[in-house]
C-alpha cells in the first residue's frame, strides 16, 4: 500500500488536478518530497507500466498518467533541488537517441541539482554528438545517459564509443540509467556506473567525482 494513497491513485488514473493538489495537501502536512516520489508516484508508474504490459492500458493512458507525474513533479523540482553553496561537478545528462521517455531523467536532474551538481540537461533524443559537443562546450566531467526502451540502450554503447573517438573518454566518467539498464549491461559497453534510481545517481556521482 502506497504511503499517500490519494497521490498514487490521481497519478494511476492520469487525474492531473488531484495529483497536483494532493502533492500540496501532502507538503502542507509535512511530507517528505522523496518520500512521496519514491513511496507513491514511482510506485503508480510502476503499476502503469504493469497495466501497459497487460493490455490494459494503452498509449494515451500511459500518456494522461505521464502527464500527472509531471504536473506533482513540478511542484516537488524545487524542494528536489535545494542545494548547498559549493558546486559538487558539472553534469551533462540526456535520454538517448530515439526515446522519449523523460520522467526518470528529469527526477535524477533534479536530485543531482540538489546534491550540489551543476546539470545541463539536453533533453530527449539525444544523439550521441549532441553528448560529445555539449561536453566539449561545458568541459563537464560528467555524463548521465538514460534510456527506457530495449531498443534504444544499444545508442549508450555507441555515445561510449563516441567519446573515445572524441579522443574524451578518459576526461569524462559516464554514468548510465533507466528501466531496462542493468550492471552487467553497464559493464558491457564500459560505462563507468550504472544507477538504478535519483538517490542512487547522486550517491554514484559523488563517489565518481571522489567528493563522498
Ligand atoms: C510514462 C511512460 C511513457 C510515456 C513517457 C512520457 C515521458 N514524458 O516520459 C509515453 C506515453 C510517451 C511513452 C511512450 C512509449 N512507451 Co513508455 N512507458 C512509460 C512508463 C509507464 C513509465 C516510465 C516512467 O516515467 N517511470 C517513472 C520514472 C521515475 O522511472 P524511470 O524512468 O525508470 O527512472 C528511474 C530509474 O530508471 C533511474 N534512471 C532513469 N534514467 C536514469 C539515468 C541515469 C544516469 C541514472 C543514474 C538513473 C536513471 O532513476 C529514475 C528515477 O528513480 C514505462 C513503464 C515502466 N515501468 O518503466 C513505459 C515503458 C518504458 N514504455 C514502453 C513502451 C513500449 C513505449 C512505446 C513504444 C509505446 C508505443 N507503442 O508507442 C512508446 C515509445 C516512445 C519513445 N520513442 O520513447 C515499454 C518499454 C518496453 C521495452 N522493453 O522497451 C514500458 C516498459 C512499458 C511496458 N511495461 O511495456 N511511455
Amino acid at each position: 500500500m502506497p504511503r499517500y494513497s490519494q497521490l498514487y491513485d490521481a497519478i494511476l488514473k492520469g487525474d492531473l488536478k488531484t495529483a497536483v493538489s494532493t502533492t500540496q495537501e501532502a507538503l502542507a502536512k509535512g511530507a517528505d518530497p522523496e518520500n512521496l516520489v519514491a513511496e507513491s508516484m514511482v510506485p503508480a508508474m510502476d503499476e502503469v507500466g504493469r497495466r501497459f504490459e497487460a493490455n490494459e492500458y494503452f498509449v494515451p493512458e500511459l500518456m494522461i498518467a505521464a502527464r500527472a507525474m509531471k504536473g506533482a513533479l513540478e511542484i516537488l523540482r524545487p524542494l528536489l533541488t535545494q542545494k548547498g553553496a559549493k558546486p559538487t561537478g558539472r553534469i551533462v545528462i540526456g535520454t538517448v537517441k530515439g526515446d522519449l521517455h523523460d520522467i526518470g531523467k528529469n527526477l535524477v536532474a533534479s536530485m543531482l541539482e540538489g546534491g550540489g551538481f551543476e546539470v545541463i540537461d539536453l533533453g530527449i533524443n539525444v544523439s550521441p554528438q549532441q553528448f560529445v559537443e555539449a561536453v566539449k562546450r561545458t568541459n563537464a566531467e560528467m555524463v548521465g545517459l538514460s534510456a527506457l526502451l530495449t531498443t534504444t540502450m544499444p545508442s549508450m554503447r555507441t555515445i561510449v564509443q563516441a567519446f573515445k573517438d572524441a579522443g574524451l573518454r578518459d576526461r569524462v566518467k559516464i554514468m548510465i540509467g533507466g528501466a531496462p539498464i542493468t550492471q552487467e549491461y553497464a559493464n558491457e559497453i564500459g560505462a563507468d556506473a550504472f544507477g538504478e534510481n535519483a538517490r542512487t545517481a547522486v550517491t554514484l556521482a559523488r563517489q565518481l567525482m571522489g567528493v563522498c
